[in-house]
């Protein structure tokens, strides 16, 4: 069978990255059975041939109307597919989705009939949200990381800025990988318009936001991006943990010395277009 691949090699160096990066998520045992989901803006590979290609199934809501989406292309995890699968095969765990004119559905046109992510309204409510401002952010993550999804289960880490603190504060790389810090959102219900709405209002600010007792939710310029700052995230809540585990508080870095990083190496306070 053709594949978009086969006439849009461009595309391939994208769909490699995700294989890629969902290979690191089974990996970390971030990835349990079909956990996380990923999706990538990949208009900017849309030719006239790609735009005429026909949908291979019939139209499917959205669940909300997003305005900046009208005639954008997607490559999506398919729900109930594994990462590590897709890690072989993204064409087959995946699919190239264009959002329809009413911007509240779209249609799969390639390759196979793979229906997309269950947290589709909140990957593309980011998507949206990153149109809208002018970003040059492409890939939105989901995923399942241990030390973040547990430190989520204590209330104390839920008040605003106290996660941010305590992750930032285990080691410097923390704070200059991810200097926006990690924005919290309350449970909801997996899939739900409820999470979709409360992860739009905290990736405003934030490119990692934490889905109590759940997972996180990132946005980057790639997919790699939006991987590697979860990961130096979970690598600080990591080295809290084992500091935990030796029996003792972690003391962490001094407000100074934060500050004098995010001073020294002139790090972003919002997000860079
Ligand atoms: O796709 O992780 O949140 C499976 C999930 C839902
Ligand atoms: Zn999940």
């Amino acid at each position: 069978m053709r594949s978009i691949l086969d006439y849009r090699p461009e595309l391939q160096d994208v769909i490699n990255e995700v294989a890629e990066v969902t290979g690191y998520l089974w990996q970390k045992g971030w990835a349990e059975r079909n956990g996380g989901n990923i999706t990538v803006n990949i208009t900017e590979f849309a030719d006239d041939e790609m735009k005429a290609m026909p949908a291979i199934a019939p139209k499917m809501q959205i669940g909300k109307v997003l305005p900046q989406l009208k005639g954008t292309f997607f490559y999506a995890k398919g729900t109930g597919k594994r990462m590590r699968d897709l890690a072989r095969h993204p064409m087959q765990n995946g699919a190239v989705i264009r959002i329809c004119d009413d911007c509240a559905s779209y249609e799969i046109i390639a390759d196979e009939v793979v229906l997309p992510t269950s947290e589709l309204p909140s990957h593309l409510s980011m998507q949206n949200y990153l149109l809208e401002t002018g970003s040059k952010y492409k890939a939105t993550l989901h995923t399942h990381p241990i030390e973040l999804v547990a430190m989520s289960h204590n209330p104390k880490f839920l008040q605003e800025g106290v996660m941010t603190k305590t992750l930032w504060s285990m080691i410097p790389e923390t704070l200059a990988f991810a200097p926006l810090g990690l924005g919290i959102v309350p449970y909801e219900v997996p899939g739900s318009i409820e999470l979709a709405n409360a992860t739009l209002e905290q990736i405003k600010k934030y490119d990692v936001v934490m889905w109590e007792k759940h997972g996180v939710c990132a946005v980057g310029l790639d997919i790699m991006d939006a991987f590697d700052q979860v990961d130096v995230l979970n690598k600080a809540a990591n080295i809290y943990m084992c500091a935990k585990n030796m029996g003792f508080e972690p003391e962490g870095m001094t407000d100074k010395a934060i500050k004098d990083i995010q001073d020294i190496f002139h790090l972003p306070k919002m997000r860079p277009c």
